[in-house]
C-alpha cells in the first residue's frame, strides 16, 4: 500500500506503533537479513522516513521519522536519494541491495511495509 496507508495501518496496531525507524547499522543489518530470509519480496519495503515538506520548500531536504525519533543514522543505497521528478518524498528499503540500503520513492507506490513498536514507551 502507499506510505500514508502503511503508516495508518501501523498506528492501528497500538499507540506506539509507526512505520519502522532505524537507529544504527547493526539494527539495519538485522532487519535486512530478517526480511531477506523470511520473505520473498520483489518490491521495496516502506520504512518511517519521510521528507519534511516544510523544509523542502527551503531547498534543503530534511528527513524525519514518523515516530518522531531523531534521525541518527541513514543508509542510502547507490545513487539515492535522487528525488526523481522531484516527487520522491518517502523512503523505502531497496530490495536490490538486500533491504540494507534506502531509496526515496513516490509515496503513492503500493508496496509492503515494516512497522516498529516500543512497548516500553508511554502512549
Ligand atoms: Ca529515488
Amino acid at each position: 500500500m502507499s506510505w500514508g496507508d502503511a503508516e495508518a495501518e501501523c498506528q492501528k496496531l497500538g499507540s506506539n506503533v509507526h512505520l519502522a525507524s532505524i537507529d544504527e547499522e547493526g539494527q539495519m543489518k538485522s532487519i535486512g537479513t530478517y526480511i531477506s530470509k523470511n520473505y520473498q519480496i520483489a518490491n521495496n519495503v516502506w520504512i518511517g522516513l519521510q521528507d519534511d515538506r516544510a523544509s523542502y520548500t527551503l531547498q534543503k531536504r530534511q528527513f524525519i521519522w514518523s515516530d518522531h525519533r531523531p534521525v541518527l543514522y541513514m543508509s542510502w543505497g547507490p545513487a539515492e536519494p535522487n528525488n526523481e521528478g522531484e516527487q520522491e518524498l518517502c523512503v523505502d528499503l531497496m530490495t536490490i541491495v538486500g533491504f540494507q540500503g534506502w531509496a526515496d520513492s513516490r509515496c503513492e507506490k503500493e508496496q509492503p511495509y515494516l512497522c516498529r513498536t516500543d512497548p516500553g514507551l508511554p502512549g
